[in-house]
């Protein structure tokens, strides 16, 4: 493993990803790539969440967490969490920038990005794989669903901080789309996935979100799922 590594940036692709093609983590980084028209330069490998590939042993060699997305460059080094990855792609080129330009903007957008992980993507996720039969038993070695129903609860109240914020800006963290924006979308196309309900009343999230999806990237990753899952 050589996940320690920094890379020299010399000759960084092409790249591959390690994902599953509708996971909401998975998204984010697929959305960053399009949006910096980075897509084309990837080479995907689908790890099955279902089979429970992302746990096997070669999979943790990769990424000792064991989850998805990893992003490999041609030098063999390993990028794992969506942040890292996303930082890591906007540093090769800043256009269009997702995690900011000046020190003030880099700083809330890293703010607004965890924000969005810890209370709400992260919280809906914890809620799939406790209270809900999440991958299945195999892989599911430890649920707790009474966590898992108070992860729902926080991630509901997260939507309505997240509407709250949105009432007053166009965009999570900044004056343009970035990093924190897509978080927030990870966490919106995970509820969907699991029908856990945007409530009424947050009318700016819902109005941010329809606005969120006419985006180029948001469109082409919504086709790229509807073709359904890879079949090798
Ligand atoms: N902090 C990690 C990141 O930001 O990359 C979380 C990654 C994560 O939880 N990925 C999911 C995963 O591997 C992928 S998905 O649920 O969006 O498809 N989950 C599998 C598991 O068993 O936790």
């Amino acid at each position: 493993m050589n996940t320690a590594n920094c890379p020299t940036d010399a000759a960084p692709l092409p790249m591959k990803i390690y994902d599953w093609y509708n996971g909401p983590y998975p998204a984010r980084v697929r959305i960053a790539l399009a949006e910096k028209g980075l897509l084309a330069k990837v080479d995907f490998v689908s790890i099955n969440l279902w089979k429970g590939e992302h746990k096997a042993p070669e999979f943790l060699e990769i990424n000792y967490s064991g989850t998805l997305p990893v992003l490999e460059l041609k030098d063999g080094t390993r990028i794992a969490e969506c942040t890292a990855i996303t930082q890591y792609l906007d540093d090769l080129d800043g256009s269009p920038t997702l995690t900011g330009s000046t020190a003030v903007e880099k700083g809330l957008i890293h703010m607004m990005t965890k924000r969005a992980e810890i209370e709400f993507l992260d919280a809906v996720s914890m809620y799939f794989h406790h209270a809900t039969p999440g991958l299945g038993s195999h892989v599911e070695i430890y649920q707790n669903r009474e966590w898992g129903l108070h992860m729902r609860d926080k991630a509901v109240r997260g939507m309505r901080y997240f509407n709250e914020v949105l009432k007053s800006q166009p965009f999570v963290a900044s004056p343009s789309f970035s990093m924190a924006d897509i978080t927030v979308i990870g966490g919106m196309i995970f509820s969907a996935l699991l029908g856990l309900a945007v409530p009424d009343d947050c009318q700016a999230l819902r109005e941010w979100y329809a606005r969120m999806q006419q985006r180029p990237s948001l469109v082409a990753w919504a086709a790229m799922v509807e073709k359904g899952a890879p079949t090798s």
